[in-house]
């Protein structure tokens, strides 16, 4: 009689167990493929005509930036705090920075430090 009694109870918490796993696995898979096919925002920004364009520019935090130097002299993105700095940028050459918090970041080119820009970041 026991025996019966605890065949018949666990058919149904199996069944039971599978619905669970089967819900969770609907819940869980497709915020791993969401979270997957999500990148970081990013925004292109040109230094040109010995100025970086635009000059000044908002943006939300986790944000990255990607600089391209479209002249033919070298140039550099430096931060006056020092918090990111390229190399010398060739013609074409990228520098990119994700900026996590918020702030005001003014950067110069160093080799020309008449070059300025600034970047705000700021939650939206
Ligand atoms: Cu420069």
């Amino acid at each position: 009689m026991s025996y019966l009694f605890s065949r018949s109870t666990t058919r149904p918490l199996r069944a039971a167990a599978a619905l669970v796993l089967v819900f969770c696995a609907t819940l869980v898979i497709p915020a791993i493929f969401a979270a997957a096919a999500t990148p970081a925002p990013s925004v292109d920004l040109n230094i040109a005509k010995f100025a970086f364009a635009p000059k000044e520019i908002t943006i939300a935090p986790g944000t990255k930036i990607i600089w391209t130097n479209r002249d033919e002299t070298p140039h550099t993105v430096t931060s006056n705090d020092k918090s990111f700095a390229s190399k010398g940028l060739d013609t074409e050459d990228k520098f990119e920075h994700t900026f996590a918090s918020e702030g005001d970041f003014s950067y110069i080119c160093t080799v020309h430090p008449f070059m300025t820009g600034v970047v705000h970041v700021r939650k939206q």
